[in-house]
């Protein structure tokens, strides 16, 4: 078993809960071109990058518009986020999140980010947690969407690691199988029944650590190793 060396964080459901003003934006947009989305539409959307969920959004519509107009209507959903995400500050950091970066800065391990979204630098700032990440990798640096393992990749890349020296978190079935098929050990945060592929999963981040993390990964080794 290789010694955790990097630890790379999806953000929305796993360090933030953002998906609740990406559904608030997108319903605002169906609402305008006349129908809506359900929350259980809106689960599709996590982790998906922006102009796949206009495309899934647009499909529930039944509506279709050319690529330049799509372009204008991911730029008005956008602006809307932008603007409900404005007064984030850290109390809206999801429990245990904070605790476990310290716990792994203390460790003077390493950091990245691996995320869909364009607006994560942002995010991280009006948190408060920025400056903690070694490496971000989102959606801004990305050319493949998650299933597709480039995100965590390029996150174990920078921090100049490789994949079995980093553990991912993630709350998307989509993002758990990136993490897989790129050979990291995958983390889920939320539902054991969704995230069933998962290495192991964790209902939230709070109570863990380190420490934590690594008998629990030192425990599946053993396993496997008999
Ligand atoms: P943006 P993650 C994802 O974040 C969200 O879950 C997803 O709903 C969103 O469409 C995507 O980021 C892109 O976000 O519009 O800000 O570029 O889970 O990959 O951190
Ligand atoms: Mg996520």
């Amino acid at each position: 078993m290789n010694k955790i060396k990097g630890y790379i964080f999806d953000l929305d459901g796993v360090i933030v809960d953002t998906a609740k003003y990406h559904y608030n934006s997108w319903r605002t947009l169906a609402n305008k071109l006349g129908f809506d989305i359900t929350e259980e539409q809106n689960e599709n959307l996590k982790g998906v990058s922006r102009k796949e969920s206009l495309e899934y959004i647009l499909s529930i519509g039944g509506i279709s518009f050319s690529d330049k107009e799509k372009i204008k209507l991911a730029e008005l959903k956008n602006s809307w986020y932008v603007e409900s995400i404005s007064n984030m500050n850290d109390s809206e950091l999801l429990p245990g999140a904070l605790n476990l970066l310290k716990d792994i800065k203390a460790q003077k391990l390493r950091i990245s980010l691996g995320s869909a979204s364009k607006n994560s630098v942002r995010i991280l700032k009006s948190t408060g947690i920025y400056d903690m990440f070694d490496a971000i990798i989102d959606g801004t640096k990305t050319t493949e969407s998650k299933p597709h393992p480039q995100v965590f990749l390029m996150g174990a890349e920078a921090l100049k690691l490789q994949p079995e020296e980093c553990v991912v978190f993630e709350d998307s079935i989509n993002g758990v199988k990136a993490a897989n098929d790129g050979g990291f050990i995958s983390i889920g945060v939320g539902s054991e029944t969704t995230l069933n592929h998962a290495n192991f999963v964790l209902p939230d981040l709070s109570g863990t650590s380190v420490k934590k993390i690594e008998k629990r990964i030192s425990n599946m080794y053993q396993i496997l190793d008999k």
